[in-house]
């Protein structure tokens, strides 16, 4: 049945929907499927812990019952008494002064408005269930992903002494499968000169008798940027727990001309056909974002070479950039020094100054140690992002073990400090997204989540060919909805887009343009997901189709945080973009919902969108979902598909007790 206004005030009286399947009973009931870390009982459990921990790395699906782990409603009934008086305080500048842009959220809530009262469930429940995440403090960008012996490793940034940017050392963690994992010891920390103010970003090269070199930045004790050399003490352990600094550090500091705190971030070095390895490092001239480039031989000398491999006037400080080849021809990955015909290369930076990740396809010119939009017009910062919601400093790897190349990206708060400080963590990893190149369009990427996220996927409801009405509001009953795959598929009634594609031309923009109540002939129209039942809180992630300036329709693609919570506090944007709809296809999305984190992927990752939100009802049991048409026009015709999702093992291993089996 239909909510014929859906958009109205969260605060009216509502008549709840009739659901499409079964209403379902249990809304206030604790989601006792899935395990919370409950600090005290950690220890007892641990051992416990890595039998099914194992268990599950290697193939074996684990529910979690165990309610002592879960017990929301004990969290919730000690609540009351524990929120705080709304708080006023200033934030402090982070990471500047050290010559990286804030690495922590402004928002504090203090300034202009009242912080929310908090309460520790709510908070409890923002943690996600199989997203990465370190036990606890500050994690920020992914390092040195690489597949080793049979694992796959993750370094990433990390405040071992807090839920704040500083502090910077190497987070280490490995798993079998890019799901489940197991917390290994810090794989570096700020001990030299050369990097006492922060052991920072860095890649992984894996040279062909198979060592392993990583390259990163140090922030010096007088906060220079220079790049130091690494590599594990034992190649021989598959687990690569211990890590050497080249004694011979720092093997690059600032050229001339480059100023000392804009010097960051070594990529993957691939090889020439000179057999000489390269690698590229952002910086900037004025506000000309640039890579350099340097060729070695050996890892501890290098030849910078003239110019740069590639610049974009007004993207400023390039922070993190990659550089790979995608294959014209197929799907599958390519490593990192793959060239030739079939061949195209992507440059990725991430700009300091806007916090996002931009990429562009073109050619490069080995021999001139040069690299060329395909389309200048949507070159490196000015075109084409990896996700139009947060996600940023990124980083990907070539996985010679399924032949694909994978991407990690930083995931951070949205939330105020203060909030994140009381939870005692700040930020996820994205889930790792496979990348290639889109064969239908020739000019974007397609990311996909790793196919090892689908071993999670639980029972499934399917719902085909749900009619949504002009204006209304579907709910789907499939229960508790906090963790959860979504695939779905939207048809729109053919004769309003004749209609509207003999309509005037509308200006669209999913940021600007009034979100999810903006009402147009043919949008928006998608899901609803963290939403309570009346909807006092919600997400809208949608489809939007106008006629655009060029006569055609035109669809994009948004996620529309601004009633995702009550609280004040935390950052409301909408986001999105324009999505390429070709002849013949019908629009898509696949959705992984995760407790504060919302992932989505528009026809097949043309367009992703990440968002963070930190809704304070619609939490726990008391979680739905809904499709809905807030079009004017047009019927939308639905079917979807909808797993729960069961939670990953992440669990801190201590090698000195116990060592996984190969
Ligand atoms: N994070 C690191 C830097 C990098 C920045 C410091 C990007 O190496 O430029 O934590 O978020």
């Amino acid at each position: 049945m239909v909510d014929s206004q859906p958009f109205l005030s969260p605060s009216r009286d509502v008549l709840l929907p009739t659901s499409y399947g079964s209403l379902h009973d249990g809304a206030d009931k604790p989601d006792r499927r899935r395990r919370r870390p409950i600090k005290g009982l950690v220890a007892v459990a641990s051992g416990l812990l890595m039998v099914a921990l194992m268990a599950a790395i290697f193939g074996t699906k684990i529910r979690h019952e165990d309610p002592t782990n879960g017990n929301v409603s004990t969290l919730s009934s000690s609540t009351l008494r524990e929120q705080p008086a709304a708080v006023t305080v200033k934030p402090l500048s982070r990471g500047v002064s050290a010559g990286v842009s804030e690495k922590t959220n402004r928002l504090f809530g203090g300034e202009n408005s009242a912080a929310f009262p908090w309460n520790n469930s709510m908070l409890s429940w923002q943690r996600t269930a199989f997203h990465f995440q370190p036990e606890k403090n500050w994690m920020n960008d992914p390092n040195g992903p690489l597949f080793y012996k049979g694992w796959y490793h993750f370094f990433y940034q990390y405040n071992p002494n807090g839920a704040v940017w500083g502090n910077i050392v190497w987070g280490h963690a490995v798993s079998k499968d890019l799901i489940h994992w197991l917390h290994l010891p810090l794989a570096m920390v700020a001990d030299q000169w050369y990097d006492q103010n922060g052991v920072w970003s860095g890649s992984a090269t894996i040279l062909p008798d198979n060592r392993v070199v990583m390259l990163y930045t140090g922030s010096t004790n007088e906060s220079v940027q220079v790049q130091n050399l690494a590599y594990p003490v034992d190649p021989s352990d598959p687990l690569l727990i211990k890590w050497e600094k080249y004694s011979g550090n720092p093997v690059l500091v600032p050229p001339p001309g480059i100023n000392k705190k804009d010097f960051r971030d070594p990529t993957t070095a691939w090889l020439t056909s000179e057999g000489k390895w390269r690698i590229i490092i952002g910086s900037k001239i004025n506000k000309t974002g640039i890579s350099l480039v340097y060729d070695t031989l050996d890892f501890k000398t290098y030849e910078r070479l003239d110019g740069i491999l590639h610049g974009v006037p007004g993207t400023g400080m390039w922070e993190c950039a990659d550089f790979y080849p995608v294959s014209e021809v197929s799907n599958e990955g390519m490593e990192t020094s793959a060239n030739g015909l079939g061949v195209r290369h992507v440059v990725k930076a991430s700009l300091d100054d806007d916090r996002h990740d931009y990429y562009a396809i073109g050619t490069y010119d080995e021999k001139n140690s040069k690299w060329y939009p395909d389309n200048p017009k949507i070159d490196v910062g000015i075109g084409i992002r990896y996700d139009y919601g947060i996600f940023y400093a990124s980083k990907s790897f070539y996985d010679q073990n399924k032949r694909r190349r994978i991407l990690w990206g930083w995931i951070s708060e949205s939330d105020s400090e203060l909030a994140d400080v009381r939870k005692g963590w700040a930020s996820l990893q994205g889930i790792p997204r496979t990348i290639s190149l889109d064969k239908k369009t020739g000019t974007n990427l397609l990311q996909w989540p790793v196919e090892e996220v689908e071993s999670l996927r639980l029972t499934s409801s399917e719902f085909n060919d749900v009619q949504v009405t002009p204006g209304s509001v579907v709910p789907l009953d499939i229960g508790t909805a906090t963790q959860l795959d979504i695939v779905a598929e939207f048809e729109m009634d053919k004769k309003a887009l004749e209609e509207t594609a003999k309509a005037n031309y509308t200006e669209f923009s999913c940021s600007i343009s009034g979100g999810a109540w903006q009402r147009g002939a043919l949008g928006p129209f998608g899901l609803l997901v963290l939403a309570d039942d009346i909807r006092s809180e919600q997400t809208p992630v949608y489809f939007y189709i106008v006629k655009g300036s060029d006569g055609n329709l035109k669809t994009f693609f948004c996620t529309d945080q601004s009633r995702s919570s009550v609280a004040s506090d935390v950052n409301k944007q909408i986001y999105g973009s324009f999505v390429s709809v070709l002849e013949g296809e019908k629009l898509s999305v696949r959705i992984l919902v995760d407790h504060s984190i919302v992932e989505s992927f528009a026809q097949g990752g043309r367009a992703c969108i990440t968002s963070r939100v930190y809704p304070t009802r619609a939490i726990y049991g008391a979680a739905r979902i809904f499709v809905f048409n807030n079009a004017t026009e047009a019927t939308v015709t639905t079917s979807l598909k909808i797993w729960q999702m069961n939670s990953a093992f992440i669990r801190p291993f201590h090698p000195e007790k116990k060592r996984p089996s190969n």
